[in-house]
């Protein structure tokens, strides 16, 4: 297979409901689109879900766009290549910044796919038919605001919710949670905002921490900063409630000294963190070896990399629910043909080749805000 023309479209919808972490406020966000076409016309699209700003992970939407330009396009456009597992090799020589591979190596997946006639979900080892979405809920004005949050969503049948906490809003919205919504599955998730015990208020951060024990959380997703590997395993020695990684695991070395060091128990796989959907099917692979529940998480993608999760998400150790809620949980309008919908939280995984789902041109032109073509 050989690609013969990459087209990387520059794209900002609008979002629904403003979304807040511990470390931004966002309305609308802007991600990249790759169309890949092979020579014999075959189109397959990816999505580079790079937040706007350096405060998930290093990259921004201008350093994914530039290293997908001077970089990785230059070595996907014209090469050879059998298997999507080979794409990644092409770039080898390139560190880092995953995201925007992960928006190269999916177009490729997805064109691979539509090319042999196989559903993305198929081709990556899924046997499930639909998988279970929750929903990722930001941190909100007060607490009266959050539980308004957790009950259209419960309401609306989806039987996981996510909180966003940091350092000040933690312990009283979970009480507030838990006292609300005594069975529901809740979990929480810092971003890697309380300090790390080398750090000034670690020991304190320690206690509140320790202090979200009693309320049966399903996990605490990663509390500390990404390369904090010894305290994510301290507190998992120290906590009855599981802990699960995000930002620490970009590479399958991070998940082996994850595994090594026991810094935690559950995993968090992103197809964007992780660089692609090969790293993310191998990374699924070696925790579920190692005993260690996954699930997918979103960086609250278009319909692209939405679908390219649902399909993840099909793979035998998915056994907890996935961020893969319907396209109008974000976007009034998304860029796929039908869009992602959620039955009382359950997604259907596609049974069409590829992708699974139509793209939508004409939307995508309406909202994008720059287009280029290269041409092998
Ligand atoms: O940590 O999971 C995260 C979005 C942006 C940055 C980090 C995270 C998130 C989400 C999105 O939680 C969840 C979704 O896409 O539904
Ligand atoms: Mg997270």
């Amino acid at each position: 297979m050989r690609a013969t023309e990459i087209v990387l479209h520059d794209v900002e919808l609008p979002l629904r409901h403003a979304f807040e972490t511990s470390s931004h406020r966002k309305s609308s966000l802007r991600h990249l689109l790759v169309e890949m076409t092979a020579e014999d016309g075959t189109t397959g699209w990816g999505e580079i879900a790079s937040p706007a700003g350096p405060f998930y992970a290093p990259e921004t939407t201008t350093t994914a766009w530039q290293t997908a330009v001077d970089h990785l396009i230059p070595a996907v456009l014209g090469a050879e290549w059998v298997h999507p597992d080979e794409i990644a090799g092409l770039y080898a020589k390139v560190r880092g910044n995953y995201f925007a591979k992960a928006g190269i190596e999916m177009a490729a997946w997805t064109l691979w796919t539509a090319a042999e006639s196989v559903p993305l979900a198929r081709a990556l080892g899924g046997d499930r038919d639909s998988v279970v979405a929750g929903v990722s809920l930001g941190i909100e004005p007060s607490i009266e605001a959050l539980l308004t949050e957790v009950t259209r969503h419960v309401e609306s049948g989806y039987p996981r919710v996510k909180l966003k906490i940091a350092p000040g809003w933690d312990v009283e919205p979970v009480r507030a949670v838990r006292e609300a919504f005594p069975d529901l599955d809740v979990h929480v998730d810092a971003n890697g905002a309380y300090p790390g015990t080398a750090e000034a208020g670690g020991e304190a951060a320690f206690d509140v921490l320790r202090a979200l024990d009693p309320f049966r959380l399903t996990m605490i997703e990663q509390p500390f900063a990404p390369k904090n590997f010894l305290d994510h395993a301290k507190l998992t020695a120290a906590l009855d409630t599981p802990v699960c990684l995000d930002e620490s695991v970009e590479t399958l070395d991070d998940l082996r000294t994850a595994l090594a060091l026991k810094a935690g128990n559950v995993l968090n796989i992103k197809v964007s963190r992780m660089g692609g959907l090969s790293a993310a099917r191998d990374a699924h692979a070696m925790a579920s070896a190692a005993g260690w529940p996954v699930w997918c998480g979103g960086m609250h993608e278009f319909g692209v990399g939405r679908l390219a999760n649902v399909a993840l998400s099909s793979l035998p150790g998915f056994t907890l629910p996935s961020d893969v809620s319907a396209s109008s949980k974000y976007y009034a309008q998304d860029i796929i043909d039908p869009p992602v919908t959620a039955e009382r939280g359950v997604v259907q995984v596609p049974t069409a080749p590829g992708l699974g789902h139509g793209v939508l041109p004409e939307v995508i032109a309406a909202h994008a805000t720059r287009q280029q073509r290269f041409k092998a």
